[in-house]
């Protein structure tokens, strides 16, 4: 049997149906918060392109907004926060009241489970604390992240309570999504490797870790970790986050993938995005050569990260029947 796949981001502007509702929906944030909308935004690249699992229609930053700071997603700037920027800030946050602000995801998680095929897996995700951080500190995204490592290391203490923060409702967050009907959660920590060892540790690690203890008291589900750029640390991640699967960036080396991590965890990933652009042989020899080194153990395919807005549909319905053709 060939290996599931599923692609981050594999919802978007890629896909003219997509462009079609986001079209009619007044910004990105009513897309995410309208649970019809947001329902056939998850189910269409499903729908497209058989693949076995959907991934929730949202995004990371829709738990700053439910915290209570004001989140705009211009077309061309990419996302906007209200910033954060002192311990003195967070007094005005409410992470036990954000989980009720986000009731209309999980109606969208509800309506992709009674939609979806019993045998396709329902995805739902959150942003690790880290990255999300990044997004509230920095206002946005964001290049050298000075901001919030100016924070962590000066005041720790101080930086560790706007962790605790998102860590609080991002629990909540996510448990409500397994109530609703999610099988699996992700935690997308994109911004995780520009962080060193114990600062690793600490601010990836830590939260992580704690956050997989906490949902899998409260539901029963495998989840996913994905510590985009961690490097050699994602072997630490593994061991010590308790994540059921790892998702492998573009960069991971897949014979230390294989030797390293995979004895160890399930690995997911990690086909580069502007291979999934470029298409044709040198995109297939590739995802060939992912399978022939992971796809005899635990693993999903996937991409390293997400899909790219220039990405021609053809390419992910050849990708699939790529991956689908391949045996162990
Ligand atoms: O107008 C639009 O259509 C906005 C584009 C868009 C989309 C389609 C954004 C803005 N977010 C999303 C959806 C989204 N975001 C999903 C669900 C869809 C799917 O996967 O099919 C998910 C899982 C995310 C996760 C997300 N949002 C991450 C983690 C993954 C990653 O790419 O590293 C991050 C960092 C964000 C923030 C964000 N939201 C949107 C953009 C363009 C960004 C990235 C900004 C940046 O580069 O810093």
């Amino acid at each position: 049997m060939p290996p599931p796949i599923w692609l981050m981001r594999q919802a978007g502007r890629y896909l003219p149906e997509y462009r079609a509702i986001r079209a009619e929906a007044k910004g990105f944030l009513y897309l995410c918060y309208d649970p019809a909308m947001a329902a056939e935004a998850t189910l269409q690249p499903v729908r497209r392109f058989g693949l076995d699992a959907a991934i929730l229609f949202s995004d990371i930053l829709v738990v700053p907004h439910a915290l209570g700071l004001a989140v705009t997603f211009e077309d061309e700037r990419g996302p906007e926060v209200e910033r954060v920027g002192s311990a003195r800030d967070l007094d005005r946050l409410d992470p036990t009241a954000a989980v009720s602000r986000l009731a209309p995801v999980f109606e969208t998680v509800r309506r992709v489970r009674a939609a979806l095929a019993s045998d396709a897996t329902l995805i739902g995700f959150a942003g690790a604390p880290w990255t999300v951080a990044t997004y509230m500190v920095e206002g946005g995204t964001s290049r050298d992240f000075a901001a919030t490592k100016r924070w962590a290391f000066s005041d720790p203490e101080g930086f560790g309570r706007l962790i605790d923060t998102i860590e609080t409702a991002t629990i909540d967050y996510l448990v409500a999504q397994v109530a609703a009907g999610a099988d699996v959660v992700q935690l997308f920590d994109s911004w995780a490797g520009v962080l060193a060892d114990e600062d690793f540790e600490r601010w990836c690690v830590a939260p992580t870790a704690r956050i997989v203890a906490a949902v899998k008291v409260r539901a029963d589900v495998p989840v996913i970790g994905f510590p985009r750029g961690a490097g050699v640390l994602i072997d630490r991640y593994a061991a010590a986050t308790g994540v059921d699967a790892v998702g492998l960036d573009t960069t991971v080396p897949l014979a230390w993938a294989r030797d390293v991590l995979q004895p160890k965890v399930t690995v997911q990933g990690n086909l580069d995005p502007l291979l999934l652009v470029t298409g044709g042989a040198a995109m297939e020899r590739r995802a060939r050569a992912i399978l022939e080194a992971l796809g005899r153990r635990p693993f999903i395919f996937n991409l390293g990260h997400g899909v790219v807005p220039e990405t021609p549909p053809d390419h992910v319905a050849a990708l699939v029947a790529c991956v689908r053709g391949w045996r162990p």
